[in-house]
């Protein structure tokens, strides 16, 4: 076969351009058909019109050596979800999807459902997390109350890895989008969002839509750029937006600043788990937003247990301003946006809304003859005489 130099030399300049360009638009026309054929089981158009997306950068990573007893670190009681533990609500019944870099097995990941877990980058670990981005997000949300390593805001709580961004630790807007809806088939009562782009996300934005429509809840890092940058999906206005702020209710000085910022989580040297067993401390928007996503997974636990109807996405927006601790300017700022997220004045506020100051004690069941057992088995925990 003569080579292409050779055909255009036989045809004259023209033709020869011609030539070139016909096989240029082949070439695209091949390399299209090929990216529309994989991405077609994730929903996208083509690959070629996909959005490349980040992990928000993690600040002063550190690794820790734990002591043998359980660290119990600030966020837990930055967010009132302290109180709620002690009256015996810790995110049982709740599953939060964690949407980045997968989870890792880890001893104090034990409420980790793998087989739920589902990786979306193609990795050759699965939904096995290797970046350590991930498994720390995790933590925050769920570590175990098991008298090591950490305690997570929501200890009885479910986690599931949907893997979106890849071991390298980049993703895309389509696999993101995959997370959320498969978060839909799931049951998946929240997922946290520690990734972004700095332009629009359509595949994510329009699936993330769809998550909260079937009644999910959807909580995104506002972004590490600092005052007046803006990240998506963190921009969406059906999006919870958070900023970080440290142990002492300070805006961290990376946290994105802009009108789209909703409230404010722990965010700031965070301790939590990494893949290995370990432990680490990292700051950024990717830790304050697992902390809000855990603390709502805990609060959701008191209010089932309450018998009080869980408050939708748009509600939980509307209504920050009744239960989120206004932090500096007063009312709704750049910085804090309606300030910190509080899981036990949320509960507070639902139950009120509901229309009782408090829930009704069980009532003991009535009988000529009624046991301790069965006075127990009616939930009745008041003074039993015996
Ligand atoms: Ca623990
Ligand atoms: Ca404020």
């Amino acid at each position: 076969m003569p080579d292409l130099a050779t055909v255009i030399q036989n045809l004259g300049v023209t033709a020869g351009i011609v030539l070139v360009v016909y096989l240029f638009l082949q070439y695209l026309r091949e390399i299209r058909e090929k990216a529309q054929a994989m991405s077609q089981h994730l929903g996208s158009a083509s690959l070629l019109d996909d959005v490349i997306i980040q992990p928000q950068p993690v600040f002063d990573v550190r690794e820790v050596t734990v002591p043998l007893s359980q660290t119990v670190d600030y966020g837990v009681a930055l967010h009132g979800c302290d109180k709620l533990h002690a009256q015996g609500y810790r995110g049982k019944g709740i599953t939060v999807a964690v949407v980045d870099t997968g989870i890792a097995d880890h001893p104090d990941l034990g409420n980790l459902n793998r087989s739920k877990s589902r990786d979306f980058s193609g990795s050759q670990y699965g939904s096995q997390d290797v970046a350590g981005h991930g498994s720390h997000c995790a933590g925050i949300v769920s570590a175990k109350d098991n008298e090591q390593g950490v305690l997570g805001m929501a200890p009885e709580c479910t986690v599931i890895a949907l893997k979106a961004l890849s071991d390298q630790g980049s993703g895309l807007d389509t696999w993101s989008a995959a997370a959320q809806l498969d978060a839909i088939t799931k049951k998946v009562d929240i997922t946290t969002n520690s990734y972004g782009a700095s332009g629009p996300m359509p595949a994510t934005s329009n699936a993330m839509k769809q998550y909260i429509a079937s009644g999910g809840i959807v909580i995104a890092a506002a972004g590490n750029g600092g005052p007046g940058s803006i990240d998506y999906p963190g921009k969406e206005d059906h999006v919870i937006s958070v900023a970080a702020v440290d142990r002492n209710k300070r805006i961290a000085p990376f946290s994105s600043q802009n009108k789209f910022v909703d409230v404010c989580g722990s965010g700031v040297q965070v301790l939590s788990t990494v893949p290995g067993g370990r432990y680490a401390q990292m700051s950024g928007t990717s830790m304050a937003c697992p902390s809000v996503a855990g603390a709502i997974a805990c609060a959701f636990s008191a209010l089932d247990a309450k018998g009080v109807k869980r408050p939708t996405q748009a509600e939980i927006i509307s209504d920050l301003p009744n239960y989120c601790e206004d932090l500096g300017r007063d009312g709704a700022d750049e910085a804090y946006g309606w300030g910190l997220f509080r899981a036990d004045l949320m509960v507070e506020f639902y139950v009120k809304k509901a229309g009782g100051t408090d829930p009704k004690p069980p009532v003991p069941p009535v009988g000529k003859f009624i046991t301790i057992d069965q006075l127990k088995a009616a939930g009745y925990t008041g003074i039993i005489f015996s």
